[in-house]
């Protein structure tokens, strides 16, 4: 058989095997070339969900992973069992799609930019989707909250499960792409979801079983392929996850609207909390940035480590 290289995506791993989707839409189940087990010791997968990779067919219809293409971004977990490293959990993510709800549990912009912030830590292009529309308060509460974080570069969204025009235009956005949808539970994620595409909810609730038979299993990843095109990214760990390592005073790195004032506070170390001199309080006092932005800012940076 000849040995021709075909370019495919990891959409599920169990550690020694790997599902494998190619271009055409076919899977295949992949294994490792012995070389690139140890190809990367910083982390204890070298191949990952999300990878885009390249195998070849062996004669009994498995696949063997001989390449990795570089990866544009990872969602990692440091590695348990006191193994030394990061796991990724899932790579090559293009929207971290932040979900609340206008009520029913009512959105805190405080969570809203908590999740930024982790997306932006991993390099994830964050999208704001205020889901329950049906129960906002009015047109101006939409608009104020599109105002405040399109203003900010984000792509912002609304919707309702009952509006189809608000589940075509997150389709319109997924298309092509490879999204996860995080935030709260109670917020409408799964049913955004079955709406986005109809009878998604059964791999998913599969996901979820598999990895909570382990008791210490680090989570598992798994990419759905939608109809429509592109990719859902589904794990239990990831939907609700939480700040990675930051430095109090690198969190500002990730709030684009202090980066052009970081530079200018006396202190090159400032976390722009009570330091004299501090730019960043100094443009929050001339409403250069938002309060609600400058108090999520000011509560994450307590939570962090010094
Ligand atoms: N009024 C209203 N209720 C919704 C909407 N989306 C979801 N819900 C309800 O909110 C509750 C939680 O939804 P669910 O999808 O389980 O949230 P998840 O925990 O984020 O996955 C359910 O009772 C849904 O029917 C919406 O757009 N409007
Ligand atoms: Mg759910
Ligand atoms: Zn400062």
């Amino acid at each position: 058989m000849q040995s021709v290289q075909i370019k495919g995506r990891v959409i599920l791993s169990t550690g020694s095997w790997y599902s494998v989707i190619a271009e055409d839409g076919s899977m295949i189940k992949c294994r490792l070339a012995g070389k690139m087990r140890l190809s990367d010791l910083k982390q204890t997968n070298p191949v990952a969900v999300g990878d885009i990779v390249y195998y070849i067919e062996n004669s009994d219809g498995t696949g063997t992973i001989s390449d990795v293409e570089n990866r544009t971004n990872k969602i990692t977990r440091l590695a348990t069992h006191g193994r030394r490293g990061e796991h990724i959990l899932v790579s090559n993510v293009d929207y971290g799609i932040v979900v609340q709800s206008f009520r029913q549990p009512a959105y805190k912009t405080g969570f809203i930019d908590r999740f930024i912030v982790t997306c932006e830590a991993y390099e994830v292009e964050p999208v704001v989707l205020m889901n329950k529309m049906d129960l906002c308060s009015g047109l101006d509460e939409i608009e104020r909250l599109r105002e405040l974080y399109e203003g900010l570069g984000y792509k912002f969204f609304s919707s309702d499960i009952d509006d189809e025009a608000s589940i075509s235009r997150l389709r319109d956005l997924m298309k092509d792409h490879t999204s996860v949808f995080i935030g709260p539970s109670g917020v409408g994620k799964t049913s955004l979801l079955n709406r986005i595409e109809p009878g998604i909810e059964k791999p998913i609730a599969t996901v979820s079983t598999f990895s909570n038979k382990g008791k210490h299993t680090t989570t598992f990843a798994e990419l759905i392929p939608l109809r429509f095109g592109g990719f859902l990214v589904d794990t239990p760990g990831i939907r609700e996850f939480g700040l990675v390592n930051i430095e109090p005073a690198e969190l500002s790195l990730y709030y684009p609207e202090m980066r052009e004032f970081r530079g200018n506070c006396r202190f090159y170390n400032c976390t722009h909390v009570h330091e004299p001199g501090c730019a960043v309080i100094q443009a929050v006092e001339n409403r250069l940035i938002a309060a609600s932005r400058y108090a999520s800012y000011r509560q994450i940076v307590t939570t962090l480590d010094t």
